[in-house]
């Protein structure tokens, strides 16, 4: 290949291994990138969304495609700096999306070793997945710009060779990073498979207190307190005395999305008591007085508790007393506080959105 010399450009050194230090084309590098941010997207999305063991594939995932992100940085940067010659309008836009990719990767480290876990009282795990909100909007504006046009030959054999290749570099650097934190017994190696760090298990006071968005702990009268219970067929309701005869223990594990879990001891009604003949219902809404809800599959009626009690203590306010839902191997966000309804529905449970909007 004859060495092209554009303007203002120094002219390149030639042969394989100057190809390999120049790395790939500006072309290949934004297709890559954009790529890795939409998977780092998706697995990112399911890393919050997951709360069984299986998930944590999902969790392992995202670290290398970080990793797959952190490798494509510099290459990034040559591509950047051509660009910002070019005296583009975009181009703070274009600085801001760099700079919130930084931002995203930086917290995402700080989390999973440990080093930084807060910044100014806020929890980076909110930083990382705030700057990635703002993130995704940009990015996709900046592929519609510049649209990293894909072609034929990059699905050949030899491009899938090197992606192989890539991924496998990216997913060393995760190997390592995850060794360095273990050897050097960081915070970052004692966290659940989810990724998320003890906060007061087996001690109700010290566990964290969480809202998805907004809602406010209500003050609650126990002796005008009501359950409804509504079967499909007809609604129920139920005085907190009428719960109190059952006692049922679970221990399980709240995750919140926000990086922390706690383990304990939860006592009250199994659902499948307030609610036997599930018949042609495919889902339960879970409503809390603040207007928060969940919906469930039936499949879990069995697995699905009404707590009024929390390590053989009566729930705090802000736990969600008097009764709060506990599913076990689901993540913080269906864990319903205030429970004031249940309900049976033919509505399939993924009829809702992915995430709560209340
Ligand atoms: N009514 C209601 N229930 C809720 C929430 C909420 O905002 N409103 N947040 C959920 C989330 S995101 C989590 S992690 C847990 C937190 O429970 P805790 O406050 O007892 O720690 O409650 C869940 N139940
Ligand atoms: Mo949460």
């Amino acid at each position: 290949m004859a060495s092209r010399t554009v303007r203002g450009d120094r002219p390149r050194p030639r042969g394989p291994l100057a190809t390999a230090w120049r790395g790939p084309a500006g072309r290949v590098t934004n297709l890559a990138l954009l790529t890795a941010l939409l998977l780092a997207f998706a697995t990112g999305l399911g890393a919050v969304a997951t709360g069984s063991a299986t998930g944590r594939w999902v969790v392992i995932a995202h670290g290398i495609v970080a990793m797959a992100v952190v490798l494509l940085v510099p290459w990034k940067g040559r591509v950047v700096r051509r660009g910002l010659r070019r005296h583009r309008l975009t181009r703070w836009l274009s600085l801001l999306l760099a700079g919130l990719v930084v931002t995203t990767l930086l917290a995402g480290l700080g989390y999973t070793t440990g080093l930084v876990r807060t910044v100014g009282g806020v929890l980076v795990m909110w930083i990382h997945v705030a700057a990635a909100l703002v993130l995704l909007p940009l990015a996709v504006w900046h592929a519609i710009a510049r649209r990293p046009r894909p072609r034929r030959a990059d699905l050949s054999r030899r491009s899938l060779l090197r992606a192989g290749l890539f991924t496998g570099a990216a997913a060393g650097l995760y190997l390592a990073q995850t060794a360095v934190v273990t050897v050097a017994g960081l915070p970052g190696s004692r966290r659940r498979f989810t990724g998320s760090y003890e906060a007061g298990s087996f001690d109700a006071a010290a566990m964290p207190s969480y809202s998805w968005l907004d809602d406010t702990t209500p003050v609650v009268d126990p002796d005008r307190w009501r359950l409804a219970v509504d079967d499909g067929r007809t609604t129920r309701s139920l005085a907190l005395a009428d719960l109190a005869a059952f006692g049922t223990r679970v221990r399980a594990t709240l995750d919140c999305t926000s990086g922390w879990y706690a383990e304990h001891d939860w006592a009250g009604v199994p659902v499948r008591a307030l609610l036997p003949h599930p018949g042609e219902a495919r889902s339960v809404l879970v409503r809390s007085s603040t207007g928060y809800w969940i919906r469930l599959p039936v499949a879990d009626l069995d697995r699905l508790l009404l707590a009024t009690t929390i390590d053989g203590k009566p729930l705090r306010p802000g736990h969600g007393y008097p009764v709060r839902l506990v599913a076990p191997g689901r993540r913080g966000f269906w864990w319903v506080k205030w429970v004031d309804r249940l309900e049976l529905s033919r509505t399939p449970w993924w009829w809702q959105s992915p995430f709560p909007l209340t």
